[in-house]
């Protein structure tokens, strides 16, 4: 079975990239043969500057690898090392039509953050749909934003199939049960992101352990006392129940049993440990790997080679099938 993913290489990744994605790669990694894509083709969408996309690439590399993704066994690379993903980008467009692309709600929430909306910004699914289907993807780990993105991938599979003959494997987004839409601290209606929104219920997976306790113990809560996972009235209280279900790898029934009685404050507390516990070791890995640069350019490299193999021939058979002269 083939796996892929990509990660945005822009700002600090957060607990909510971590229970939607970082988590999910390094369990999914034992299931087949794994591909995780540094994706920093997508980073210049939004304005970006150029030392920090830099910086950003490498700090990602390292925070993969922390997480416990093995180079020996899962093929992890940087986008733009590999040229295959910018051509099929190109091909794929074709096939994608721009009725589909306007109504993506992660191009409409983007483009009104932004002063300059770019064309890549509206070609960005068209740029994903070419990163998973090179690799003949089955199964695309991803948080619940990027539904979206992933169901489009796989109608431009179909349809590309259909009108040129079989040449993609049609792909599966395969999403966490809890915690694949973690939320703002502050503000629980909206997805914890750096991108947007309050920054002090945005925990970052560098946050020193005092940041993190500060961040749990402001958190917002909602009325009543019980800790019980009715997101509707209870929007708060069930964001941090997960939190608390991916930090301790207990379930939310058993979570409610434990806090039966007990306040909001020491909940709370509890939460933000069990996530200084969580990243401690993380942390301590993250800070060594990315000190070494020369390794980490050189775990790219041996990822990108196997990236480029990897990608050749369904690149190849996209340009034969279409009528390329080759
Ligand atoms: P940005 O923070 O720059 O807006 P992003 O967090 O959406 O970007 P990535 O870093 O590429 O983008 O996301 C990596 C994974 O994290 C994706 O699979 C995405 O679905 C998931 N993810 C992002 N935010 C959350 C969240 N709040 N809860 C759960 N999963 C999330
Ligand atoms: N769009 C995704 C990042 C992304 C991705 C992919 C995810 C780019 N290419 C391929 C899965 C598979 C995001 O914004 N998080």
């Amino acid at each position: 079975m083939r796996i892929f993913s990509g990660i945005r290489a822009s700002g600090d990744k957060t607990l909510g990239n971590y229970s939607g994605g970082f988590r999910q790669y390094a369990t999914t990694q034992e299931q087949g043969e794994a591909f995780f894509c540094i994706v920093d083709l997508h980073s210049i969408t939004t304005t970006h500057e150029p030392e920090a996309l830099r910086e950003s690439t490498l700090s990602l590399a390292a925070m993969l690898f922390a997480t416990n993704l093995d180079p020996e066994r899962s093929t992890v690379f940087a986008q733009s090392h590999v040229r295959a993903h910018a051509e099929a980008a190109w091909l794929l467009g074709s096939v994608t039509s721009f009725g589909e692309l306007r109504r993506m709600t992660h191009f409409k929430d983007r483009s009104e953050q932004q002063e300059f909306v770019s064309a890549g910004l509206f070609a960005y699914p068209v740029l994903m749909a070419g990163d998973i289907l090179l690799y003949g993807t089955d199964i695309v780990p991803v948080g619940d934003d990027q539904r979206q993105h992933v169901e489009l991938t796989r109608d431009i599979a179909e349809r590309f199939n259909s009108r040129y003959g079989e040449t993609f494997v049609v792909p599966r987004g395969v999403y966490p049960e809890e915690g694949a839409r973690i939320k703002n601290l502050q503000e629980p209606e909206r997805l914890m992101s750096t991108s947007a929104g309050n920054p002090q219920g945005v925990v970052r997976m560098i946050d020193e352990p005092d940041v993190i306790r500060k961040k749990f113990k402001t958190a917002v809560t909602d009325s009543g006392r019980e800790v019980r996972h009715d997101p509707e009235p209870k929007p708060g209280i069930s964001n941090l129940l997960e939190i608390m279900s991916v930090a301790s790898g207990k379930s939310v029934p058993v979570l409610e049993a434990r806090y039966d009685g007990a306040g909001y404050g020491e909940f709370k507390t509890d939460v933000g440990e069990a996530v200084i516990e969580l990243f401690a070791p993380i942390q301590e890995r993250y800070r060594e790997l990315r000190a070494d640069e020369g390794e980490l350019r050189r775990l790219l490299g041996l990822g990108a080679e196997k990236a480029r193999q990897a990608s050749a021939p369904t690149l190849t058979a996209m340009y034969d099938r279409m009528g390329f002269v080759r």
